[in-house]
């Protein structure tokens, strides 16, 4: 990869993998044949969330309105239920998922959701998008529209700490069991304990090297910065950057997933709105225009913001002036490591012209939409995140984290809500003035009604606030807060 020897892992050997497409009411049927390497897990503590069992998987299609799948048996919806483990060297396990027929076609992704090994895999390659085509793909605008689906990964990497079998200089994301690389201490621990012979370790974001892909191509590459360690050193790589060419007037689809571990894409086209279709795979009743920034707009403004697993579907006119504009992300500081601004893709405008129109409403997503008005809404409820660095309770992630203050509990269950009612969600992160905030109205979906789950099953947002900027709200009413 850019001259560096790594060794990554894959779905049928490609990354992203292989596109998945289907249509509301098919079956979805993907048969996992497990061929990576084994991996020594014998003196694993028994702690799930500790790095183990780096080498067996399981498969999660996310966003998809489909029987749970990540426990064992499939469809169980009971909270003490094992996870899916398909163990390395050859192991099997065949997935058969009903869409449902009023499934919103948009964009979703797949990836491994087993714990102790999700994040290695992930930031590995084992990530790909899925399709679902439906009513949307008919609105004649879109079906004229050219269409681009642009899958952004990252690829986390530390040298070898097994020169012999991958080969001296290969740089591989394989932590031994519990260790973990420590940002700024620029040093691999287990329980605590420095390992000078470790090289790579379970982290938050911060490789000694990682890639940013698009569409396999990487496009951005990050270096451990030890003077600065929540800033890694950035360069971009320009031969992986894609074109698009369009002429004047002309309409382009673009389906964007950001599956990366752990990057916020503030995202803006030079000179042109974007008119969002729809986000997170659930398409919007008629577009939402999101203007192109002013000359001398700050550099950290953007047009959508995209976080990790999210997907933004929008749609650009191509402006009546040729030239190149460039499809950007913002540089950002919205979490614990700061990540730089960098060129995704160029739209070439060219001498041509072809006059498309934009869809004036789009087909209602009869699943979600309409939403429930204000009228119906029962309870508010402020839920602020925080955490704390370094850990004091968590010493394996080396990051505390916070819901109202209070230290998260992944067995607690702190948010009772009534089936059939309609609640108002505020969220916020008082640690991150930068960030915005957002209203949300909760519904549990059909599923969720006929199928008591742990958790509800979809969020939508009612009042997003996709452009990056000051945060509005001071969580002045919020009860919990201290
Ligand atoms: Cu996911």
């Amino acid at each position: 990869m850019d001259g560096t020897p790594v060794k990554l892992r894959s779905w049928n050997g490609t990354v992203p993998g292989p596109l998945l497409e289907a249509r509301p009411g098919e079956t979805l049927n993907v048969d996992i044949v497990n061929d990576l390497t084994a991996y020594d897990s014998s003196e694993w503590d028994g702690n799930h969330n500790v790095p183990h069992d780096l080498n067996s998987t399981n498969l999660h299609m996310h966003g998809l309105e489909i029987a749970p799948h990540i426990f064992e048996p499939l469809g169980t919806s009971d909270p003490l239920a094992p996870m899916i483990s398909v163990p390395p060297e050859g192991g099997q396990k065949s997935y058969s998922v009903i869409i449902p027929e009023d499934q919103p076609p948009g964009l979703f992704w797949y990836h491994p959701h087993k714990h102790g090994s999700t994040a290695v895999q992930a930031v590995s390659g084992m990530a790909g998008a899925i399709l679902i085509r439906g009513d949307l793909d008919e609105v004649p605008e879109l079906k004229a529209a050219q269409e681009h689906i642009l899958v952004v990964q990252d690829i986390g990497l530390f040298p070898t700490d097994n020169p012999d079998k991958d080969g001296a200089g290969t740089y591989i994301y394989e932590p031994r069991q519990n260790a973990i690389w420590q940002t700024f201490g620029s040093n691999v621990t287990i329980h605590g304990e420095v390992q000078p012979d470790l090289k790579g370790g379970f982290t938050t974001g911060d490789y000694r090297l990682r890639y940013f892909l698009l569409n396999g191509e990487p496009i951005f590459k990050e270096v451990h910065n030890p003077n600065d360690p929540a800033h890694p050193h950035g360069t971009q790589i320009d031969t992986g950057i894609p074109t698009y060419t369009l002429a004047q007037g002309e309409v382009a689809r673009f389906r964007m997933l950001n599956a990366n571990s752990d990057d916020v894409m503030p995202i803006y086209l030079q000179g042109h709105d974007l008119h969002l279709i729809g986000m997170d795979g659930v398409n919007l009743p008629r577009l939402r225009r999101l203007p192109a920034l002013p000359p001398g707009a700050p550099a950290t403004d953007s047009q959508l913001l995209l976080a990790p697993a999210n997907r933004g579907e929008f749609l650009v006119k191509a402006a009546a002036k040729p030239g190149i504009y460039e499809l950007r992300q913002a540089p950002q500081s919205l979490q614990f490591l700061k990540s730089d601004g960098r060129l995704l893709a160029r739209i070439v405008v060219t001498e041509d012209r072809k006059d498309m129109a934009l869809p004036a409403k789009l087909p209602v997503q009869t699943r979600h939409f309409p939403l429930p008005s204000d009228s119906q809404v029962s309870k508010t409820r402020y839920i602020t995140f925080g955490m704390q660095f370094p850990a004091k309770a968590n010493p394996v992630v080396g990051i505390d984290f916070f819901i109202n203050n209070q230290q998260y509990e992944e067995l607690s269950v702190s948010q009772v809500v009534m089936l059939d009612t309609v609640e108002d969600w505020i969220i916020g992160s008082p640690g991150h003035p930068q960030m915005t905030r957002q209203k949300c109205l909760a519904r549990p979906s059909e599923q969720f009604r006929r199928t008591p789950l742990p958790h509800p099953r979809q969020f939508l947002c009612c009042d997003r606030h996709c452009r990056s900027g000051p945060r509005r709200d001071g969580h002045e009413r919020d009860p919990l807060r201290r």
